[in-house]
C-alpha cells in the first residue's frame, strides 16, 4: 500500500506534488508523521511542516528549512529526500536519529516556489507587495538578529535589490512561522539546518559581523563532520567556515537569529550544489546531492549526541 504516487527525485516538483508528498506520508505513517500548517504565504498559500517523531518526551529537536530562497530548488528535493528516508527506515535507523524530533520545512517561501516555476526560474525573494508592486523580501535577511547591520554589505534597503531586508525585522509572514514555530515549540532545538545553493559551503553564524561567534570551534568541529561525510560519500568537497570568512556579510538571516535568540547551539547554513550548474542542477545530481547530504546529516546526528 503505497500511497506516495508521484514522488520521486530524478527530477524537481511542484509545490502540490511537495504537498501531497508530505500528505501522503502522514497517511501512511501516522504513527511518526504530522503534517501542520505553520503560517501563510503573503498569497495566502499554506506554509506546510512535516514532524517526525516517536513522541518520546527527552527527544531534543532538529530543524530542517528548504526553498527559503525559491530558486534553490535542489534544498526542496533534498529535505524531501531525508524526510522520506528517516520515515520509511525508522525501524532500523539508529538512536541518534530516532530519539530526535524532526521539523521539516520543505517550502519555506511558497509563493516564490509557484513564481519559479510558472514564471520567472531565478526569482529568489517572497512575493511581498509594496506600493501594488510585487517586490519581493529577501527573507534570510529578514530575521532580527542584525538586522540591517553593515550598511549595504549585508543586506539592502532597496526594495528592487535581491537582499533587500524588508520594511522591518520579521515584515514578512514566512520568516514569522519559523519564529514562531521555534519558539512556542516545547521540545529544545539541538540543531537547525537551512538549506541554500549553490556555493557548496557550510556555514555557520556568525554572518552580521566578521567576529567569530562564541561556539566557534565546536561549529567548525560539526560542520567539518558533516564536509567529511560528504566527502567519504561523493567526493564533493564543502568548505566549512563562518560566513563572513568564507563569503561575505549576511544579515538578518535565518541561522544568526536561531543561534543569537533562539538559542540553537548547533546552528547551520548548507550550501548545496551546484557551483557548475548553479541553481539549474541536472536531474541526474539529484539523488547524489541527496545521498551526501543523508550521510552528513547523519554524521551531525551522531556527533551533537556526543557527551
Ligand atoms: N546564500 C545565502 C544567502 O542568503 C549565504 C546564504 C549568506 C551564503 C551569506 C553566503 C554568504 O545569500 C544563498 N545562495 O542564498
Ligand atoms: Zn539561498
Amino acid at each position: 500500500k503505497r500511497r506516495v504516487k508521484f514522488m520521486n527525485w530524478t527530477k524537481f516538483h511542484k509545490l502540490n506534488v511537495i504537498y501531497s508528498f508530505m500528505d501522503d506520508l502522514e497517511k501512511d505513517f501516522p504513527a511518526i508523521c504530522t503534517v501542520s500548517v505553520i503560517g501563510k504565504s503573503v498569497e495566502g498559500r499554506d506554509i506546510k511542516m512535516l514532524k517526525i517523531s516517536n513522541s518520546d518526551a527527552s527527544n531534543p529537536a532538529i530543524w530542517l528549512d528548504a526553498a527559503i530562497h525559491s530558486r534553490e530548488w535542489i534544498t526542496t528535493a533534498v529535505v524531501t529526500y531525508l524526510a522520506d528516508f528517516i520515515v520509511r527506515n525508522f525501524h532500523k535507523l539508529s538512536k541518534s536519529i530516532t530519539d530526535k524530533d524532526w521539523f521539516i520545512v520543505p517550502v519555506l517561501n511558497p509563493d516564490g516556489y509557484v513564481y519559479t516555476h510558472t514564471k520567472d526560474r531565478m526569482w529568489r525573494k517572497n512575493r511581498a507587495k509594496q506600493d501594488g508592486e510585487r517586490v519581493g523580501v529577501d527573507l534570510n535577511r529578514n530575521f532580527s538578529y542584525g538586522w540591517g547591520n553593515n550598511g549595504d554589505e549585508g543586506s539592502s534597503d532597496l526594495p528592487n535589490h535581491v537582499f533587500y531586508k524588508g520594511p522591518a525585522p520579521f515584515s514578512e509572514p514566512e520568516s514569522c512561522a519559523v519564529r514562531d514555530t521555534i519558539l512556542s515549540s516545547q521540545t529544545m532545538f539541538k540543531v537547525y539546518l537551512s538549506f541554500h545553493s549553490y556555493y557548496e559551503l557550510i556555514l555557520f553564524p556568525w554572518g552580521h559581523k566578521a567576529e567569530p561567534c562564541p561556539d566557534y570551534l565546536r561549529l567548525l568541529e560539526g560542520g567539518t563532520v558533516m564536509a567529511r561525510a560528504i566527502y567519504d560519500n561523493s567526493g564533493m568537497i564543502y568548505k566549512v567556515g563562518c560566513t563572513k570568512d568564507l563569503t561575505y556579510f549576511a544579515c538578518g538571516t535565518s541561522s544568526d537569529w536561531s543561534y543569537g535568540i533562539a538559542k540553537i547551539p548547533y546552528s547551520y547554513m548548507i550550501e548545496l550544489r551546484s557551483k557548475k550548474h548553479r541553481f539549474k542542477v541536472p536531474n541526474d545530481q539529484i539523488l547524489e546531492t541527496c545521498h551526501e547530504i543523508w550521510h552528513a546529516v547523519e554524521s551531525l546526528m551522531e556527533f551533537v549526541d556526543k557527551p
